[in-house]
């Protein structure tokens, strides 16, 4: 296994076998067979393009002899960084057809993010969208590079145009057109007429790393296996009843673990199915795709869902013809059982909860369960082989009914991060149980209720923000001498973040501290929405306090009703 990754026992690896669920499948060899049973049938759209699994299959081929004359070799890992763009699948399962290892990052990650998981995986390559929605990620690129000394190779996968495929706007102009930078077009050329390269990876073996929501200063990577991601990915198609006539609307970016796999873009591949690519969210776009698609299924965070539910009911897009969409995916946060009722009546689908996390574990409510399971839990797990226990503070297991943390272990939930042993000795029980850091509750059935958080994470609309991550840039500012960022609840994203900011003499302005923010390289979503300074921090008890008590008391000041008008604000 990739060093610094930790194996099953292989009593479970043997059991996990034996009952079927390791198959022995490589990534690769998935693209293959479905390749082959469904080769004409149109396995991607996106923008102007149209793939069918032949097309794909041999784009992967392409791909594949054209990195490895670039130098990627098996083993390799290669950070990939692309918005919802069909050549997302020509490089990931060109990767996968060569052996190397795709990183994934988010397209809302900046120069910090991106920067990190170059660093941590050593990676040989980076592959960037040209500009992307105003951004150009060429220089974000460039910036990586001057920052880490790496990655040795930049490839340019599309430019400026909608479509994501003129892929030759590197070869043009500063500031790309410097050393180590290729464009996907000019890889496609190296690649033209080679034989891929043969490729023998253990299906035992990590096939990517995915970027945990995080819950300190630094995220950690999430190395997942053919055999356990593709298990997950074959029994999700069944439970979702997908089939070769599924059109899957991912309306999130692609590469986040939900649209990947529960059951996601590779779900629907396995069924032999289309995945429509939406370039954003918004239900201009998205209902505007169901509609001209014939949209079946999507999948969505809980405040996209509600944009879509408001959009229809308002009736801004009430003469939209949804009379495609078969279900409805609703997961990555919590979606209240008030707004989960509003989906079937508005937009006269089913509704599907998801609780699921890149570290393994996916709920799933089935389509046979009562509507009131449906609209109440959030679904029970994939495999009967997922243990869960549901613990209280002493670690023992509550009573069935009651809320505890949920821990859990089985065929497709990692057994510990990439290069993290003093995190995995939190992070997991000593016989290899996942703490989640999610409260939950288990109903007589079998089903999860997500009921709150232990773990020191912001939720914000499915989007994870670690408070560490964020206090650790502030504390860089010379103005700030403390700080701490705790979620402060939101009726539209669940939660948004507050920083709450000590500072040293004069405050700096609000603006000039988040404008440092931008500037250190966060993503979007991890900046502060509210700044408030304060002159001190709350007393936590006596003894040492724990970042965790003085964020909690901050919540709890936060929670007071407002102060009388002319009182002293907090
Ligand atoms: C998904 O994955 P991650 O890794 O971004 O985040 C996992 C965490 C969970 O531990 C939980 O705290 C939260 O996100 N979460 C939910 C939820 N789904 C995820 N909390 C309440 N209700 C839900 N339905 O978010 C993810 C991965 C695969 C499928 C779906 C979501």
């Amino acid at each position: 296994m990739l060093a610094g990754c930790t194996p099953w026992p292989p009593e479970f690896a043997a059991r996990y076998r034996a009952a079927g669920y390791w198959t022995g499948e490589t990534m690769d060899a998935f693209l293959r067979d479905r390749a082959r049973r469904f080769a004409e049938r149109t396995a991607v759209v996106g923008g102007t393009q149209r793939w069918t699994y032949a097309d794909l299959d041999a784009r992967a081929d392409r791909a594949a002899a054209g990195l490895a004359r670039l130098g990627v070799a098996p083993g390799d890992r290669v950070v990939v960084q692309l918005p919802n763009v069909p050549e997302v699948f020509e490089v990931v399962f060109g990767l996968f057809r060569l052996g190397a290892l795709p990183v994934y990052a988010l397209p809302a990650h900046r120069r910090s993010e991106v920067a990190h998981l170059c660093a941590a995986t050593d990676a040989a390559a980076l592959v960037v969208a040209g500009v992307h929605a105003g951004f150009d990620y060429r220089e974000l690129a460039a910036q990586v590079r001057a920052e880490t000394g790496g990655p040795a190779r930049v490839v340019v996968a599309g430019g400026t145009g909608d479509d994501g495929d003129s892929g030759d706007t590197v070869d043009s102009g500063a500031p790309a057109e410097r050393d180590g930078f290729t464009s996907l077009a000019q890889v496609r050329r190296l690649g033209e007429g080679q034989a891929p390269p043969a490729t023998a990876a253990d299906p035992a073996d990590v096939a990517f790393l995915q970027l945990s929501g995080g819950t300190t200063g630094l995220p950690k990577l999430i190395p997942r296996t053919h055999d356990d991601y593709l298990y997950s990915v074959r029994a999700s198609a069944e439970i979702c009843g997908l089939t070769p006539d599924t059109v899957y609307l991912s309306a999130l970016p692609i590469v986040h673990n939900f649209p990947m796999s529960s059951p996601g873009f590779l779900g629907v591949f396995h069924a032999g199915g289309t995945v429509v690519l939406a370039p954003d969210p918004s239900p201009a776009t998205c209902l505007g795709l169901i509609e001209a698609h014939r949209v079946t299924d999507a999948a969505v965070v809980p405040p996209v869902a509600l944009l879509w539910l408001d959009a229809v009911a308002g009736g801004a897009h009430a003469d939209r013809d949804l009379s495609s969409l078969r279900v409805l995916q609703v997961g990555g946060a919590k979606f209240g059982a008030e707004a989960a009722r509003r989906v079937p009546a508005v937009l006269g689908c089913a509704l599907q909860q998801v609780f699921g996390m890149a570290e393994g574990l996916v709920n799933y409510t089935r389509p046979e369960d009562p509507d009131e399971t449906v609209f109440t839990t959030q679904g029970r797990p994939i495999s009967a082989d997922d243990e869960i226990r549901v613990v209280g503070p002493d670690g023992a297991e509550v009573p069935e009914g009651e809320a505890g943390e949920l821990l859990t272990r089985g065929p497709y939930t990692i057994r510990g991060y990439y290069n993290a042993p003093e995190h995995n000795a939190l992070a997991f029980t000593p016989d290899g149980f996942y703490r989640t850091g999610d409260l939950v509750r288990r109903t007589p059935t079998g089903h999860l209720v997500v009921e709150g958080r232990a773990k020191d994470q912001i939720n914000r609309g499915g989007e994870k923000v670690a408070p560490e991550e964020v206090e650790n840039h502030l504390l860089a500012h010379p103005g700030v001498h403390d700080a701490a960022v705790v979620a402060v609840p939101d009726p539209y994203l669940g939660e948004r973040a507050c920083a709450y900011v000590v500072p040293r003499g004069t405050p700096p302005g609000r603006g000039e501290l988040l404008a440092f923010l931008r500037g250190r390289g966060l993503a979007a979503y991890k900046i502060p929405d509210r700044v408030e300074f304060v002159a001190a921090f709350p007393a936590t008890g006596v003894g040492k306090t724990s970042r965790r008590d003085l964020r909690e008391a901050l919540r709890a000041a936060h929670a007071r009703p407002a102060p009388a008008p002319g009182g002293a604000g907090g």
